[in-house]
C-alpha cells in the first residue's frame, strides 16, 4: 500500500437524497471520506454529488437505486468500484420512512409492505453486502438510523414503531455477529428532526405535516449528522452503542413542551 493510499477512506451513505443522509453525506465529505451516495431520485443524487465534490475536494460516487428491490440493491453495490470498496470504512444505513399514522384497523397495508420492505428487508439486503466487504477489509463502522419509536410504540405508529424496533434488534445482533471480525456496529435513534419525513408520512399534506413541529424546535439533520460525527471519530477502540437523541422539548413520544400558542 502506497501512501496515499492509507489515508483513503471511503463511506456509504444510504437515503443521501435529503434529510439526514444529506447532511451526513456532506459531513463525512468534510471529514475527507470519499462518499458513495444512495437513494431512488437521481436529480437530488447528481445535485448532492456536486456538492461533496465542490465544498470538500473528495470524491462521490452515485448509487441510484430503490432499496426495496434485492435485485437492484445488489447489482448497484456491485458496480461501486473495488477501490473503494478496499477502503469502505462507514456505512451510514439512513434510507426509511414512516407512512401514514392511522389506527391499526385503519391502515393501509401497502404502506405496512413499504415500511417493512424499506426500513427493515432494504437495510439488511445492504448491510449484508457491506458486512462482507468489511469483513474482507478487517475492517468497518456500521451506523443504522433507528428512531425513538423504536424505544416506545405510540398510538398510530403501529407498524413504523415495529420496523424500528426492528432495526435495534437487528443492530444489537449485528454488533454480536460481527464482532469477531473488528466491524463496530452504532446504532442512533433520534427523536423529531425536521426534514421530508412528516411530509412523506402524510402524503404531502403540508399542514399535518408542520403541525408536527408546532410549537416545538425540533432537531436539524445537522445535529444528526454531527452525531455521527461524533460516533466516526471516536478512536478504533471505542464503539459507541447507542445514542438518543431528542429535541430539548420533547421526553419521548408522548410528552412534548410546545410553546403556547397565540
Ligand atoms: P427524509 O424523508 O428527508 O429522507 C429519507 C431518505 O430515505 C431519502 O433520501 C429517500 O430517498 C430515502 N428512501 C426512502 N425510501 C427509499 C427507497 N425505497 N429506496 C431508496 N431510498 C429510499 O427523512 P429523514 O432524513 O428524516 O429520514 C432518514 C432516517 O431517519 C429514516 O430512517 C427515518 O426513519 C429516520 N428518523 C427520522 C426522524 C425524523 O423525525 N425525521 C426521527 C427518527 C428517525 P429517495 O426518496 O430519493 O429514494
Ligand atoms: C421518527 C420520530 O416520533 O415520528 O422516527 O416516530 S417519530
Amino acid at each position: 500500500m502506497n501512501k496515499r493510499s492509507q489515508h483513503i477512506k471511503t463511506a456509504l451513505v444510504t437515503g443521501a437524497t435529503s434529510g439526514i443522509g444529506r447532511a451526513t453525506a456532506l459531513m463525512l465529505g468534510r471529514l475527507g471520506y470519499n462518499v458513495a451516495i444512495t437513494g431512488r431520485r437521481l436529480p437530488l443524487l447528481q445535485d448532492l454529488c456536486r456538492e461533496i465534490e465542490q465544498t470538500s475536494g473528495v470524491e462521490s460516487y452515485i448509487l441510484c437505486f430503490d432499496i426495496r428491490d434485492k435485485h437492484e440493491v445488489f447489482d448497484s453495490y456491485d458496480m461501486l468500484p473495488d477501490s473503494w470498496k478496499k477502503h469502505l470504512k462507514v456505512c451510514i444505513n439512513n434510507a426509511g420512512l414512516a407512512l401514514g399514522a392511522d389506527s391499526f384497523e385503519n391502515c393501509d397495508d401497502n404502506d405496512w409492505d413499504t415500511m417493512i420492505d424499506t426500513n427493515i428487508k432494504g437495510l439488511l439486503y445492504i448491510s449484508q453486502l457491506v458486512a462482507n466487504t468489511m469483513k474482507e477489509n478487517g475492517f468497518g463502522h456500521i451506523i443504522n438510523i433507528s428512531s425513538v419509536a423504536g424505544r416506545h410504540v405510540y398510538y398510530g405508529g403501529n407498524v413504523y414503531c415495529a420496523t424500528k424496533h426492528a432495526v435495534d434488534a437487528i443492530t444489537q445482533s449485528m454488533r454480536i455477529d460481527l464482532l469477531k471480525y473488528g466491524i463496530k456496529v452504532s446504532s442512533i435513534a433520534p427523536g423529531m428532526v425536521n426534514t421530508e419525513f412528516s411530509l412523506v408520512r402524510y402524503k404531502g399534506d403540508k399542514n399535518k405535516a408542520d403541525n408536527v413541529y408546532k410549537g416545538v424546535k425540533p432537531l436539524s439533520a445537522q445535529d444528526i449528522a454531527s452525531t455521527v460525527e461524533f460516533i466516526v471519530t471516536r478512536p478504533p477502540h471505542v464503539c459507541v452503542n447507542d445514542i438518543l437523541i431528542m429535541p430539548a422539548q420533547q421526553a419521548n413520544p408522548y410528552y412534548v413542551n410546545r410553546d403556547d400558542e397565540e
